[in-house]
């Protein structure tokens, strides 16, 4: 499955010729780590459909994959996971949904739109509060994020583990975009902005004065194409494995927000299960949640290289950019970290600074 590329050329005087130009479809990926661990015993058949919203190119996916080959070998074949991607199923919050009324088995959304079920998740969505990779991921691996997993029982989700969606980056197909000022666009219009369906992202591309409109991740592609919006953020893995540069000419790298993906089962599923299927499960997808975060760094630059390649103009921003930025959307944290918790800001900021003295 190489992606190809069909360039026509017109050459003067001769017949239009046809040209492919194949391109890797992924980096060079760490293989997935060896599956070692017992065989579990037998506690009957069990088949889980688990639906994602990203494609099977996705760090998303490959992690699922590698999920679903830990379940098959540690239990000979008797637990097997069907992995539906391309929100075919659903959107996260469908999904989310149908994990609570038992329809659906397994699910990997974002936590920006479960920040319904467990507040505290909005956290992540403060604009640069985690400004590298390891302070992100000491923060999920922290006892405070643990602590946001088990804010779910009771409602008919379980939570098993925190992965990386990833620093999001502007894309738009209207206009360069290095300052909030082109986001709000001084002689011209504002950009409209599809954001997650979650208040803080509302609220932050609000505060930079564009006009945002939360939408489904699954209906993104021919909003954009239909110039129904004209821009979005997501991870550049995203970006490139959704081929939004097909109608995005323009990239910006903000890394705004680091958002996580939160690996989840629906309770009467696990309800259901036994014990010893339960802990491989869940030891399955924290190994499947670390490899997902190699997949991903070993993405996020190669995606971007890769949209120019393909033809996005992306604009780098330098610290006094990205400073610009962060002074432009302070009201988001003035408005949102007294609903969020000013201990529980306090202590993320608490953890990405010990990363930094490290
Ligand atoms: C995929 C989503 C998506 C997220 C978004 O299901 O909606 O923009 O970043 O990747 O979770």
């Amino acid at each position: 499955m190489t992606p190809i590329w069909r360039t026509t050329l017109t050459l003067a005087g001769a017949a239009t010729l046809s040209v492919s130009i194949a391109h890797a479809q992924t980096p060079d990926l760490s293989e997935p780590p060896a599956i070692d661990g017992d065989v579990v015993g037998d506690h009957g058949s069990v088949t889980l459909r688990m639906g994602i919203g990203l494609a099977e190119t996705s760090p998303q996916y490959l992690s699922s994959q590698y999920f679903a080959d830990i379940l098959d070998q540690r239990s000979e074949g008797r637990i097997s996971v069907n992995i539906f991607p391309n929100s075919q199923l659903g959107d996260d919050v469908q999904m989310m949904e149908m994990l609570q009324t038992g329809s659906l088995d397994m699910t990997y959304p974002s936590s920006s739109p479960a920040t319904t079920y467990v507040e505290e998740l909005a956290v992540f969505d403060l604009p640069f509060l985690l400004p590298t990779r390891e302070a992100a991921i000491a923060v999920l691996n922290s006892e405070v994020a643990q602590s946001m997993l088990d804010g779910f029982d009771g409602t008919g989700i379980k939570a098993l583990a925190f992965s990386e969606n990833g620093f999001r980056q502007l894309s738009n197909s209207a206009r360069e975009v290095a300052s909030p000022e082109d986001v709000a666009g001084l002689d011209v219009r504002g950009l409209s902005v599809r954001t997650m369906e979650n208040p803080v992202h509302l609220s932050i591309w609000e505060t930079l004065g564009a006009n945002p409109t939360p939408m489904a991740f699954g209906e993104l592609f021919s909003a954009m194409e239909q110039g129904v919006v004209d821009g979005q953020e997501n991870p550049w893995s995203t970006i490139l494995t959704s081929n939004f540069h097909e109608v995005q000419d323009y990239g910006s790298e903000t890394r705004h927000v680091y958002t996580p993906f939160i690996k989840m089962i629906s309770e009467r599923t696990w309800d259901r299960l036994d014990a010893e299927y339960q802990e491989l499960i869940q030891e399955a997808a924290l190994q499947a949640a670390e490899y997902e975060i190699q997949l991903a760094t070993e993405y996020d630059d190669w995606s971007r290289n890769q949209l120019e390649e393909r033809g996005m103009q992306i604009t780098r921003l330098d610290d006094d950019q990205i400073a610009a930025f962060q002074e432009a959307v302070q009201p988001v944290y003035d408005e949102w970290a007294p609903r969020i918790g000013e201990d529980l800001v306090a202590e993320i900021q608490q953890i990405v600074e010990d990363t930094m003295n490290d």
